[in-house]
């Protein structure tokens, strides 16, 4: 089965999942990826809990690349340099995301679109992983990126997503940790992409413990949304700078023309 945009074209499908100590999930995910799907590439951080063989069982088709566990998104980066595929899918392994959505978050792209995110905050969106707290630190971070870069985010801190492959090479994000999703959004902003929001209901991971700390983790959100609004400034600053001077240089040869 192939799955084929507006004009036509077969597109590859690939899908990354980052991995770590998910061995009692991967039978939660990995029999349930649809078919259409080409390419599956796992990005395992060295999990000591029989992951691996445990996705050998449903996918020996699984491509597994075995790296530290350097955080969740120093591996989506190395599994998208990985990717072959045409549209890149990136989801979890703990059974949060369902496989079932990657149809309707392909849908956009197909249609023309860079890039879909799914939103837990859409209609027809929702999730039993968000603890008031949670919650409420997503809604300040969403608020925060856009009223600082005018988006219309409706989600940030979730990593249910669906790329060109050359969308991704627009937005080379550089974080390691959990922090990737928010500098995501805010260079696919800045690059100008087209991006749009999906429905996605996020469920409980199934078993096992998450590798989010809440507060090391808002810290790096934190972090990352005054980062890129500095660059913007400075970027933004100089080009005024660059513009006046350029102004000045036309006005002085206007003057000696008219001298001559
Ligand atoms: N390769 C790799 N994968 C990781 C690492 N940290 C997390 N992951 C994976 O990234 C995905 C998201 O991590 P989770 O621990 O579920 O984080 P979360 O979804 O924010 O937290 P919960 O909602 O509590 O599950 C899961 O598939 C993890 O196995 C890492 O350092 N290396
Ligand atoms: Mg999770």
């Amino acid at each position: 089965m192939s799955v084929v945009d507006n004009k036509q074209q077969i597109k590859k499908i690939s899908v990354v999942i980052p991995t770590l100590n998910e061995s009692e999930n991967i039978k939660e995910v990995f029999p349930n990826i649809p078919k259409f799907v080409d390419e599956i590439i796992v990005v395992d951080g060295n999990s000591m809990d029989g992951t691996r063989e445990e996705i050998m069982k449903f996918r020996t088709d699984a491509k597994i690349i075995i790296e530290k566990p350097s955080g969740k998104g120093a591996a989506m980066r190395i599994g998208f340099g990985k990717a072959t595929g045409d549209l890149i899918i990136i989801m979890d392994a703990d059974g949060s995301h369902n496989p079932g959505e990657i149809q309707a978050l392909l849908e956009p792209i197909l249609d023309g679109y860079d890039v879909a995110n799914g939103s837990r905050l859409l209609p027809g969106g929702g999730s039993d992983d968000f603890t008031p707290f949670r919650r409420l630190g997503n809604k300040i971070f969403v608020t925060m990126v856009n009223s600082m870069y005018g988006s219309n985010y409706t989600d940030l801190c979730y990593g249910y997503r669906a790329f060109k492959k050359e969308a991704l090479k627009k937005i080379q994000c550089c974080s390691n940790g959990f922090e990737i999703e928010t500098e995501q959004s805010i260079l696919m902003k800045k690059a100008g992409l087209k991006v749009k929001e999906v429905p996605s209901f996020e469920s409980r991971r199934k078993n096992g413990n998450s590798n989010l700390r809440t507060f090391r983790d808002g810290y790096r959100i934190l972090n990352i949304i005054f980062r890129e609004y500095l660059k913007k400034f400075f970027i933004n600053s100089q080009k005024n700078q660059n513009e006046k001077e350029k102004k000045h240089v036309t006005n002085k040869g206007t003057i000696t023309k008219s001298d001559t």
